[in-house]
C-alpha cells in the first residue's frame, strides 16, 4: 500500500458494503509495515464495533475437513439469514501454500455468495503477529456487517491455543477412526476448546463415531473438570452440522462474551506493549552495545536488559 489511503473513504465503502473496500481493509490489518498499522488503527475506529457478532474458530490438523465443513456450516448459516465471513490463519511459517487452491474448490459455494465473505488466503507469520493481525481482520469484517465470522486454523501445534485468543468459541475436529497418535493430538488443543468434533462420521459408521465421541468425553472430563460437548458429524453430507452449530450457539451463550474480549484485548495490549518497547529498545545504539557484551558473556541478559531500560527511561 504505497499510495496514500483515504480512511475516511475506505470506512464508508467498507459499511456500504464493497467487498473490493473489504479485502483491502483486511490488507491493512494484516499488513506488518507500521505505517499500515497505524492507517488500521484509524480504520477501525472508523467501523461500527459489533457486540453481538459470533466468532468461532476452527481448528484441527491439515485434511481433518475444516473447509469442507465450513462450506457446509456457511451455506446453512446464509440461508438462515446470516452473513458469514471466513478467514483462516496459519501461524506455522515454515508451511508453504496449496491451502489457497483448496479452499477455492473446497468452498466453491460459499466463496462465490453475496452472503458470505472468503478471505482467499490465510494469515501467515510468527504466532503473536498472526493473533494481533487477525484479531484487526475480525473487526474489519464485522464492520462490514459480517456478523458471523468463523476463523480456520491452518496448521498444528500452538496454533490452536492462538486461535483461542482471537474468538468467543473454539472447536476441534477429530477426524473419526484415526488413531491419537494420528491426530498429533497435542494437550494443548484440549485444554482451549469449548466442543470436539468427531468429523467424517459418514466413513467409519455412525456407531464407531459415536463410540469414538464417548471415550473423548470421558477423556475431556477427566482433564479439565467438567464436561465439555463432543459431537460427531460429516462436513461433507451436513449430518450433525445443525445440531454443531446449536451446541456452538449454547456455549456461545453461555460464556460472558464480553468478558471473554475483554480478558482478550487485555492480553493483545500485553503483546504489543512487548513488541512496542523492544522495537524502541532495538532502535538504540545501546541495544547493540549490550547485545555484544551479552554474547561476550562479560554482563549478564537480565543486567544488560535494565542497563538499556535505565537508558530508554533517561531519554524520555
Ligand atoms: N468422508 C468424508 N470426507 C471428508 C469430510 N470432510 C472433508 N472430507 C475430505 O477430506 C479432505 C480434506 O478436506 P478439507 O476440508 O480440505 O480439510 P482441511 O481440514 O480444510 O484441510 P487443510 O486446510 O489442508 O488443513 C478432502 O478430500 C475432503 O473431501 C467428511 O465429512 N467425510
Ligand atoms: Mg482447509
Amino acid at each position: 500500500m504505497g499510495r496514500q489511503i483515504d480512511i475516511d473513504r475506505l470506512a464508508s465503502q467498507i459499511i456500504a458494503g464493497s467487498r473490493g473496500a473489504l479485502a483491502r481493509g483486511i490488507t491493512l490489518a494484516e499488513s506488518t509495515r507500521p505505517r499500515d498499522a497505524l492507517l488500521s488503527d484509524e480504520l477501525l475506529q472508523k467501523l461500527p464495533a459489533k457486540p453481538n457478532s459470533i466468532r468461532v474458530g476452527i481448528s484441527g490438523v491439515p485434511g481433518a475437513g475444516k473447509s469442507t465443513f465450513i462450506e457446509t456450516l456457511g451455506m446453512y448459516l446464509v440461508e438462515r439469514g446470516h452473513r458469514v465471513a471466513v478467514l483462516a490463519i496459519d501461524p506455522s511459517s515454515e508451511r508453504s501454500g496449496g491451502s489457497v487452491l483448496g479452499d477455492k474448490t473446497r468452498m466453491q459455494r460459499l466463496s462465490i455468495d453475496e452472503r458470505a465473505y472468503v478471505r482467499p488466503s490465510p494469515t501467515r507469520g510468527t504466532l503473536g503477529g498472526v493473533s494481533a493481525r487477525t484479531f484487526e481482520a475480525i473487526r474489519v469484517c464485522e464492520g462490514a456487517g459480517y456478523d458471523i465470522v468463523l476463523v480456520e486454523t491452518v496448521g498444528v501445534g500452538q496454533s490452536e491455543t492462538v486461535v483461542a485468543d482471537l474468538v468467543d468459541v473454539t472447536m476441534a475436529l477429530f477426524v473419526a477412526g484415526a488413531g491419537d497418535s494420528l491426530q498429533g493430538i497435542k494437550r494443548g488443543i484440549l485444554e482451549v476448546i469449548d466442543l470436539l468434533v468427531i468429523n467424517k462420521a459418514d466413513s467409519v459408521g455412525e456407531e464407531r463415531a459415536l463410540q469414538a465421541a464417548a471415550e473423548y468425553r470421558g477423556a475431556l472430563r477427566l482433564m479439565r473438570g467438567q464436561a465439555i460437548p463432543v459431537m460427531a458429524m460429516s462436513g461433507l453430507t451436513g449430518s450433525g452440522v445443525a445440531e454443531v452449530w446449536q451446541t456452538t450457539l449454547e456455549r456461545h451463550g453461555s460464556a460472558s462474551v464480553a468478558e471473554v474480549r475483554a480478558l482478550q484485548r487485555t492480553r493483545h495490549f500485553e503483546r504489543a506493549l512487548v513488541e512496542e518497547l523492544s522495537a524502541l529498545a532495538r532502535e538504540t545504539e545501546k541495544h547493540a552495545e549490550m547485545t555484544t557484551s551479552v554474547t561476550a558473556g562479560t554482563l549478564s541478559p537480565r543486567a544488560a536488559a535494565r542497563a538499556l531500560r535505565d537508558q530508554l527511561v533517561a531519554s524520555t
